[in-house]
């Protein structure tokens, strides 16, 4: 995926030549309003989902060129960025910040689509699948706090599991599992890891071990990780160096399980109980692979109590995104 993964990234990155009009934005012509639109989660999903048009549809231009006097504006000058993945000493600017979430370095910082308007922490041009159902606990509003950090999420449950349904998302988070995965589906997953995606799992929503154990540990099996032992129950208070757990020092976990490994030393410990780790993270290919025992997390009923659980989030996402999305400048 190199970031080149997601559905909106492969399709603006496409053509080799790309002309955008700019200087003629007004705020409702530019993403990133909607990216940080709180409250309107379908209006953020649809607005970055679009390859690189934006909501009105007057920035981008996919193929050929965009003429600058046909958008009604004419008032603004037109930069050719040549490749569409341009950054670095070949990149031409096409404003003075990074504005779009189009797959293109817009200010030549050296990183494609860094944009965080909030301040929270939490890239807005990520694009994250909760994949499967979610948990039990009715309070539970998880998609919709990932969408008001200005993120682009949605919960996904396919019938069918192919490279093309991941290539959409630069991070997906497991949930509850419903099914037995396919090993064709399995190696569709690993794949879209080694390409740079950044895959988290989660379980414990049941005691059954089919369902939150086997099931999970068919898509885990390829990072030689998995879900194993009796229930187990927190909180998390050790963390180990490791950026995800960074600054935490307690976090919920409530009738979980251990994360182990199939091939010894393959990742780090993230977080462990008495009994032994129940997180851990490891780089695979490209990409990344973060492994949590237990799914409480997701619930942000907890969160008053356990304020560090946001603070894991934001941290397991950062840690999980594409290499070259949504990093800092440098220095
Ligand atoms: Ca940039
Ligand atoms: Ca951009
Ligand atoms: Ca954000």
């Amino acid at each position: 995926m190199t970031h080149g993964g997601g559905s909106r990234a492969m399709a603006s990155r496409a053509p080799v030549a790309l002309i955008l009009v700019v200087g003629c934005a007004s705020p409702s012509d530019d993403d990133t309003p909607a990216m940080t639109g709180i409250g309107s989660v379908g209006d953020t999903q649809g607005s970055t989902t679009g390859a690189s048009t934006t909501s009105d549809g007057t920035v981008a231009s996919t193929a050929d060129t965009t003429d600058p006097s046909s958008d009604g504006s004419g008032d603004g000058p037109v930069f050719d960025l040549g490749d569409a993945t341009a950054t670095g000493v070949d990149c031409t600017p096409v404003s003075a910040d990074e504005q779009t979430c189009d797959g293109i370095d817009d200010d030549c910082n050296g990183f494609v689509d860094d944009i965080d308007a909030a301040g929270d922490g939490i890239c807005d041009c990520l694009e994250i699948a909760l994949f499967g159902q979610p948990g039990s606990l009715a309070s539970s509003q998880f998609v919709m706090w990932l969408n008001l950090q200005g993120t682009s999420t949605e919960r996904i449950d396919p019938a069918v599991v192919d490279a093309q349904t991941l290539a959409a998302y630069d991070v997906i988070i497991i949930d509850q599992l419903s099914r037995a995965y396919a090993p064709a589906e399995a190696a569709a997953f690993s794949d879209w890891v080694e390409g740079g995606g950044g895959l988290m799992a989660m379980t414990g929503h049941t005691a059954d071990p089919t369902s939150a154990q086997t099931w999970p540990n068919g898509l885990l099996a390829a990072f030689e990780l998995a879900y194993a032992g009796p229930l187990l129950n927190g909180p998390v208070t050790d963390f180990p160096p490791h950026p995800i757990g960074a600054g935490l020092t307690s976090v919920t976990f409530a009738g979980g399980f251990a994360v182990t490994e199939t091939n010894a030393g393959v990742s780090d410990v993230v977080g462990q109980l008495s009994e032994g780790p129940v997180a851990r993270a490891r780089s695979f290919g490209d990409g990344k692979v973060f492994v949590w025992g237990d799914e409480w997390i997701e619930y942000d009923s907890e969160w008053s109590s356990m304020p560090e659980i946001t603070q894991l989030w934001v941290n397991a996402l950062d840690w999980l995104r594409p290499a070259d999305l949504c990093a800092p400048p440098p220095g």
